[in-house]
């Protein structure tokens, strides 16, 4: 007979961690709070959007309402229990050999809670806060490409980094390949886009947007590195969880109220005229 060597994977089923947030009230308010301020967002910014007709205006303004829709998106998957983990963190790491009592059923189990879905929406919603952000600033198509694919590297780099549970070391390796590519989001933000901004007359509402950005980024950054997932400074999986909801409340909503108001009453500076975009090159007959 031949050996094989069993590892003994902790496989925790979708419904008891489904169960377990519900039962957190801590961590299920995090959560649900903003699946109901994403929709309460989505009807406010289309009902605000309703009257602009010139699509470059239009552009601006449906990138900031689909960051609404992907965070209704993001927290459902957390709330569902399709985006959580129970992970066993590695020798060296301040949560190795940390257990998690599930709130239901009391059940102990080996690991600590990771949200990781959050990393991996990001990705999908960051990219249109900068692709409003680069549209406002009336930046060029190279700078606002640089700024996206960079970014998306950011969020995938920093899923790698929670999701790794072989080495401490290597959590740290990604943390630091995504704060890297994160530097190149932050220079584009900090330098290339005000210049644009002040050319294009955007300058005003370009430089308060990059302010809350540049802040609430280095925020999501920083509380990384203190969570559970980091230095578990802060060990409570709901404290870790309602710092990034705070956070998304100003980085999501205020950002896109504040960009759809601009866009609403300056479609003359932001706008593009009706042919913007078209696909088909304007014919003498149209
Ligand atoms: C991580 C950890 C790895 C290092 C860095 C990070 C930065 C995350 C940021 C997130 C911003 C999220 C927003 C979401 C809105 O939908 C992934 C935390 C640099 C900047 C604005």
């Amino acid at each position: 007979m031949s050996h094989s060597t069993l590892i003994a994977a902790q496989q925790i089923p979708q419904e008891a961690l489904f169960r377990h947030v519900l039962n957190d009230p801590l961590l299920s308010s995090s959560i649900y709070v903003n699946i109901a301020l994403a929709g309460v967002s989505l009807f406010v910014f289309v009902a605000m959007a309703r009257g602009l007709v010139d699509p470059r205006a239009k552009l601006i303004a449906v990138s900031v309402i689909g960051i609404s829709a992907v965070s209704i998106a993001s927290y459902t998957g957390l709330a569902s229990g399709l985006t959580i983990s129970v992970l066993e963190m590695p020798t060296g790491h301040a949560m190795s050999g940390a257990t998690t009592e599930l709130a239901h059923s009391g059940e102990v189990v080996d690991g600590t809670i990771s949200l990781w879905g959050r990393y991996l929406t990001w990705a999908l919603s960051t990219p249109l806060i900068l692709l409003a952000l680069g549209l406002l600033a009336g930046s060029n198509f190279t700078k606002i490409f640089t700024a996206i694919v960079f970014d998306i590297g950011v969020m995938i780099t920093g899923l790698a980094a929670a999701l790794t549970t072989s080495s401490h070391a290597m959590r740290w390796v990604w943390y630091g390949i995504s704060v890297t590519f994160f530097l190149v989001v932050i220079y584009i933000l900090l330098v290339e886009w005000p210049a644009d901004a002040r050319e294009a007359g955007t300058a005003d509402i370009f430089n308060t947007l990059k302010v809350l950005t540049v802040v609430l980024w280095f925020g999501y950054t920083i509380w990384w590195g203190l969570g559970n997932e980091g230095l578990a400074l802060i060990e409570s999986v709901g404290i870790t969880s309602w710092g990034y909801s705070a956070f998304d409340i100003l980085a999501k909503y205020l950002f896109s109220f504040l960009v759809i108001r601009y866009v609403v009453n300056n479609v003359e500076t932001v706008g593009g005229g009706l042919d913007y975009g078209r696909t088909r090159p304007v014919r003498s007959e149209d």
